[in-house]
C-alpha cells in the first residue's frame, strides 16, 4: 500500500510546517482557529505518491488555478487550531491534488480533512506567483497582534509609510524584508475581493497585512515567512514600546537604510 509515511524527506518538510505552527500558536498570532497555511509540497512526492486514490469526490474551485494543474499541497483543515496543527499537522490539515484542467481539486492524503476556507485565495496566489515564474511554495497567514493594531492606524494604511516605519526600526527588518510590505484595505475573509487585492500587491511585495485583520507572506521556505513577520513583529513593537513609554522612537535615517542595499547584496 502506498503511505506518504514511509517518505522521510515529506515527512520533514511536513514536520517543518508543524514546527512553525507551533510558533504561530506560542507567539499568540493563533487564536481560536486564526490563521492557515498552504505549502506546495509536489517536488517532495514520487510518482506514485503523486497518483493516490482521492477519499473524497473531486471539489469543484470558483476560480481555475491552471499553472498548478497536478500539484500537490499541503493544507491546514477548515477550523483547524494552529497548536493542534503543531502536534498533529497530518489530522489537522490535509494533502490535496489540483486536477489537470485545474478546475477542482482532491484530497489525497493522509485523511479526509475538508482544506481552509481561505484554500481557494491561497491557490488563487500560488497560481498567480508561479504562472510570473516566481518559485513560490509557501502561502502562510497569521494574526500578529502587534502588526494589526498598526493597521488600525490610518496612516499605517499607506504602503510607503508602515514600510518605512517598521524598516527604520532594527536593520534586519530592512533586510528581511527587502521588498517592503502591501496593504489590503479591509475585506470580508475567506472571499475573492480579498485574494485578488491581496494578489495585485503581490506583484511588487512578499508580505502583505490585511486592515484589521493580519498579514500573509508568500515566499520558497516555510521557517522563512515565518521570519519574515517575525523581525516585523519584533519592529512592529519597538515602535509601539517607544510610543508607550511616550516618546516617538528616532528610527534609523535614509541613508542609513540605504547603506544596507550595497552591504547586503538587496
Ligand atoms: O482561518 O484566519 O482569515 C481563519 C482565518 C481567516
Ligand atoms: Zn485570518
Amino acid at each position: 500500500m502506498v503511505t506518504i509515511r514511509n517518505n522521510d524527506r515529506l515527512m520533514a518538510e511536513i514536520e517543518r510546517i508543524a514546527e512553525v505552527a507551533g510558533y504561530l500558536w506560542t507567539k499568540g498570532w493563533a487564536e481560536r482557529n486564526g490563521g492557515n497555511i498552504s505549502v506546495n509540497l509536489t517536488a517532495f512526492l514520487t510518482e506514485e505518491e503523486k497518483a493516490l486514490p482521492a477519499l473524497l469526490p473531486a471539489i469543484p474551485l470558483r476560480e481555475p488555478v491552471s499553472a498548478l494543474s497536478g500539484h500537490i499541497f499541503y493544507v491546514t483543515g477548515t477550523g483547524k487550531r494552529m497548536r493542534y496543527v503543531a502536534k498533529e499537522p497530518l489530522s489537522n490539515g490535509s494533502l490535496i491534488r489540483i486536477s489537470p484542467d485545474g478546475k477542482a481539486y482532491e484530497i489525497i492524503a493522509e485523511r479526509p480533512i475538508q482544506p481552509t476556507s481561505e484554500l481557494p485565495s491561497h491557490l488563487l496566489m500560488h497560481d498567480f506567483l508561479r504562472a510570473k515564474g516566481r518559485d513560490n511554495r509557501v502561502v502562510l497567514h497569521t494574526h500578529p497582534t502587534d502588526l494589526i493594531g498598526m493597521t488600525h492606524c490610518e496612516p499605517f494604511l499607506d504602503s510607503e509609510k508602515i514600510t518605512r516605519t517598521l524598516w527604520s526600526m532594527i536593520p534586519e527588518c530592512r533586510i528581511i524584508v527587502p521588498k517592503g510590505m502591501g496593504i489590503v484595505p479591509y475585506e470580508i475573509p475567506g472571499t475573492l475581493a480579498l485574494a485578488h487585492a491581496t494578489i495585485r500587491q503581490l506583484e511588487r511585495h512578499d508580505v502583505v497585512f490585511w486592515e484589521k485583520h493580519g498579514i500573509l507572506a508568500v515566499g520558497e521556505d516555510i521557517i522563512e515567512c515565518f521570519d519574515a513577520i517575525d523581525t516585523l513583529s519584533k519592529s512592529a513593537q519597538i515602535y509601539l514600546y517607544a510610543r508607550m513609554a511616550g516618546y516617538e522612537p528616532e528610527g534609523m535615517t535614509d541613508r542609513q537604510l540605504d547603506d544596507l542595499v550595497p552591504a547586503f547584496g538587496l
